[in-house]
């Protein structure tokens, strides 16, 4: 019984919250540890019940935890190698991630989705896909809400979708869902995974668990991922934007088709999705393969692609006005970021850019501009920067504006039908807004009054 044990949950952010939630709520009595002494554990005594079987500790670890701790529950930013985690191993501890703890409790459908890249997208897009068709759906992990804080909620009849990433998959033993996928690997996280091999099994994690009656949906362009679905258990479904697929889902010229082995079904067209941009192509066809792999009907997985609009301040479409589109990509606060935005554009684009600055370079941005972008409207610190590095390659349509306010209108007056308009700073906000998600609210705001 895990209300017997003597439980320490390393880390008191978001996971370590929804841990001891769950673990009061199932009678247990754990310990909320967190290295860092500054916290204020009032503050976190007042996230739950007054007089809750809960201890909290902060700074260093005494002794009798080290040595008595039955069950760690790690968060994911913790590092499965840190000191103090060898000890309490050492000591006889159980280590389970906080996937893990949730997944005990957890009931129903479960896919799960990792990646390098668009891992949040991809699990928001399936959070959308299931809520077309079931009735009790769960987004939960990486993408901002504690696993932990909803396991409890659900019952037999709920079907959900976990974004999850490698860290928490460094710390899973039994979790096990119906549908996994891997979107892409590439080089990410080494200084916490060392090696790129690691950071490949880690990943490859996911499936680990699973039969030949699960499903796991791999990137057939990746050539790891597309290796990996040679020694999976699972059954797999891949997906492709450069090959046709016998079994798959997969691009042909501009539609995305639905390969079933036996017949091939056109699913949509690019160009009737409001994602933009190749990366998202891959998520959009992703989300497609979880979709059918948790029992979704084609014809709500249709509609719903094309009805969705992208994560908050992510290449977000936010209105058409007077033939002009408007996106909002504030989370493109730098310039590899900002690059991906612009690649995505399919219309000629007026960019609004600069911010504060983080002393970085702009050049392998400003050279995606020809034959994409005809205007560059720029504010904040790092304003005459980028209009210098602009101007160096030759690129001279630039105008600068005090605030965002002006910096909209200019686009207003400056667009023509059939253009768009991308806010993308390739810089943070700082100096103007409080941050990227403030700035780009506001940027909405004053198309939504144009
Ligand atoms: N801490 C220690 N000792 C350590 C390290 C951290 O005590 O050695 C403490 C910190 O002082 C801090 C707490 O642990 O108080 C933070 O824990 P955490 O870093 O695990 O963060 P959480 O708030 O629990 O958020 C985590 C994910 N964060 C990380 O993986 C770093 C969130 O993903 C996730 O949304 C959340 O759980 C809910 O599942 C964020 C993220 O940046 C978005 N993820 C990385 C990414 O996407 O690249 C992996």
């Amino acid at each position: 019984m895990i209300a017997d044990k003597k439980i320490l949950i390393i880390g008191a952010g978001l996971s370590g919250i929804g841990a001891a939630e769950l673990l009061l709520e199932s009678g247990a009595s754990p310990v909320l540890y967190d290295g860092n002494a500054s916290l204020s554990e009032e503050a976190l005594r007042e996230k739950f019940p007054k007089d809750s079987r809960l201890s909290i500790v902060l700074g260093e670890l005494p002794k009798k935890e080290r040595e008595e701790t039955e069950v760690v529950v790690l968060s994911p930013g913790v590092p499965v190698d840190l000191p103090l985690v060898e000890e309490l191993r050492k000591n006889g501890a159980v280590i389970w991630g906080e996937v893990e703890l949730a997944y005990h409790f957890a009931k129903g459908k479960l896919a799960a989705i990792t990646g390098t890249n668009g891992k949040t997208t991809t699990t928001a897009l399936v959070g959308e896909i299931l809520r077309s068709f079931y009735q009790e759906v769960f987004v939960v992990g990486n993408i901002g809400n504690a696993y932990t804080k909803e396991a409890l909620r659900m019952t037999e009849d709920s079907v959900t979708v976990a974004e999850i990433s490698s860290f928490q998959l460094e710390t899973i033993d039994s979790f096990h869902p119906q549908v996994s996928a891997i979107l892409n690997i590439t080089p990410d996280h080494l200084n916490r995974h060392h090696t790129m091999e690691r950071y490949i099994s880690t990943k490859e994690q996911i499936a680990r668990n699973q039969s030949s009656t699960d499903i796991c949906v791999l990137n057939y362009d990746d050539e790891e991922t597309r290796k990996f679905g040679e020694e999976v258990k699972a059954s797999v479904l891949y997906f492709s934007r450069k090959h046709i697929l016998d079994r798959g889902i997969y691009l042909e010229d501009s539609s995305i088709v639905y390969g079933n082995g036996e017949e091939k079904i056109r699913v949509c067209d690019t160009s009737e999705l409001k994602l933009l941009g190749a990366h998202n192509h891959e998520n959009v066809m992703a989300a497609i393969a979880v979709g059918i792999g948790m029992g979704v009907p084609l014809t709500q997985i249709r509609k719903t692609v094309k009805e969705f609009r992208a994560v908050e301040h992510r290449i977000e479409f936010v209105a058409e006005k007077s033939g002009v589109v408007y996106y909002n990509d504030s989370k493109g606060t730098n310039t590899d970021a900002a690059i991906k935005a612009v690649e995505a554009m399919t219309r000629p684009t007026i960019v609004i850019g600069g911010g504060y600055d983080k002393h970085v370079e702009f050049d392998d941005w400003v050279k995606t501009f020809p034959g994409r972008v005809k205007w560059l409207v720029l504010l904040g610190a790092t304003a005459q920067q980028i209009a210098d590095t602009a101007r160096r390659s030759g690129f001279e349509q630039i105008v600068f504006a005090d605030n965002m306010e002006e910096a909209v209108q200019v686009c207003a007056q400056k667009a023509a039908p059939g253009d768009a308009v991308l806010l993308s700073p390739a810089c943070a906000s700082w100096g103007m807004f409080e941050n990227y998600e403030q700035r780009g609210r506001i940027f909405k705001e004053l198309v939504h009054r144009l």
